[in-house]
């Protein structure tokens, strides 16, 4: 149930496996579009797999469910401006699943989701259909799969299989293992749950303490590259690496998951969550004071190359993007500026004109590096620009 992301490649995957997957999702272009051979987002190695999978008929996209033997709850779980979680996809999902369902069914969640939602869900379906409890399979299952490297991970590293029952944990394993290499760690549906949220938290927290460290040493006078190239040198010690902020919708989201759930316990969890979000304003005002600066001492208003949109280096999703926040922010906040953007891994924009890197980087007086895109790392240093390197390019 979802054909995104994650829904669709394990779908796929399956199918090449053997397993017989009827894909469903509430949008009939994207079921189209499956069923026509199509992706729907780029994956590499995805499309031809696809192929096979529809080809041999192991593979079927639909809007609606129909009866299986396991369900599969792979939709997304969003987020209101309150930061508080939305799981009506993953209540309707299964609300679409609850008559079809029989004794001996699996079910299983996928998605994100707050501690306690795969018991809420498991209440949902007893309470519609009582004569099922203790006759399905419950289990949460997260993912962690790396966007560009979906089919590799998928199949190899290891699952995290949260049953409501020992029984689901060994049905959910016993699915997984058609087609997952990696190993197996059994555990509940709760601390399934707060796993998928931890691994992301704990990562949010670190990207955290190497901003605030960016920050000092901004004032300190020191490079903070070099510090955490040193201090790294340690053999325990491992800081992550500053940014212009953290994007995506998984680290810049999944932490909300536990601090909405437990906000007077969360405090070091929330306060790296406000910490990455005040870099990419921190990054913005150093832009803004860069800009003022140069037209006081050259009595002209400078040309700025914005370099990078994407949430993170080498791919061309901007989802969630605090490049694209600072880049918006100094556009509105400095008026007819002389402003490049460049994003080399998309061609266009609707809203950014988008000019080539190279361009923007030799025309310009200053220049902000926002994602540390690799065609970046091919430019050379100049002591006549402004520079201001918010990602490490020149370290
Ligand atoms: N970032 C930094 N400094 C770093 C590392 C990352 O600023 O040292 C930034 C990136 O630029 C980006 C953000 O953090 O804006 C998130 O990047 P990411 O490398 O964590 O990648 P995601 O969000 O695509 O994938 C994460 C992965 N989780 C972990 O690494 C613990 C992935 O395994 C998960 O499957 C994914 O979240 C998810 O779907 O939850």
């Amino acid at each position: 149930m979802g054909l995104g992301y994650i829904g669709l490649p394990t779908a796929i995957i399956a199918a090449n496996h053997g397993v017989e997957v009827l894909g469903v999702d509430v949008n009939p272009d994207v079921v189209k579009m499956t069923n026509a051979k199509q992706l729907h987002f780029v994956e590499p190695g995805l499309q031809q797999m696809l192929e096979q999978v529809i080809e041999s008929g192991m593979l079927r996209a639909d809007v609606k469910p129909s009866v299986c033997d396991a369900y599969f709850v792979v939709v997304p779980t969003p987020f209101q401006g309150d930061h508080q979680p939305d799981v009506s996809y993953v209540e309707a999902a299964t609300r679409t699943i609850i008559p079809l369902l029989k004794e001996g069914d699996l079910f299983v969640i996928e998605s994100t989701s707050p501690v306690g939602t795969t018991e809420s869900m498991a209440e949902i379906i007893y309470q519609t259909r009582p004569e099922l409890k203790g006759m399905i399979h419950v289990a949460y299952c997260p993912e962690r799969v790396l966007p560009g490297n979906v089919i590799y991970e998928l199949v190899h590293n290891d699952r995290v299989i949260g049953g409501m029952t020992e029984a689901a944990t060994d049905h959910a394993i016993a699915f997984y293992s058609q087609f997952v290499k990696g190993d197996f760690h059994r555990t509940n549906s709760r601390t399934a749950e707060m796993c998928k949220l931890t691994e992301n938290s704990s990562r949010d927290v670190q990207i955290a303490f190497a901003n605030e460290l960016s920050i000092i040493c901004e004032q300190a006078g020191i490079n903070v590259w070099h510090l955490i190239e040193l201090a790294n040198k340690h053999p325990r010690v491992n800081i992550l690496q500053p940014g212009c902020g953290v994007g995506g919708h998984c680290i810049a989201v999944d932490p909300y998951f536990i601090t909405a759930a437990y906000p007077q316990e969360s405090q070091l969890i929330a306060k790296a969550r406000e910490i990455n979000n005040y870099k990419a304003r921190w990054c913005a005002e150093r832009v803004k004071n860069a800009m003022l600066k140069f037209e006081l001492d050259n009595k002209r208003k400078p040309r700025v190359a914005m370099m990078g949109l994407a949430f993170k280096p080498n791919i061309d999703d901007l989802r969630e993007s605090p490049a694209k926040r600072i880049v918006t922010d100094v556009m509105q906040a400095v008026s007819n500026a002389d402003i490049m953007v460049v994003e080399p891994n998309i061609k266009e924009h609707k809203v950014f004109k988008l000019t080539d890197y190279r361009v923007a980087y030799d025309s310009a007086d200053i220049v902000v590096l926002l994602t540390a895109h690799n065609e970046f790392k091919t430019l050379p240093w100049s002591d006549d620009k402004v520079i201001l390197d918010f990602c490490g390019i020149f370290k």
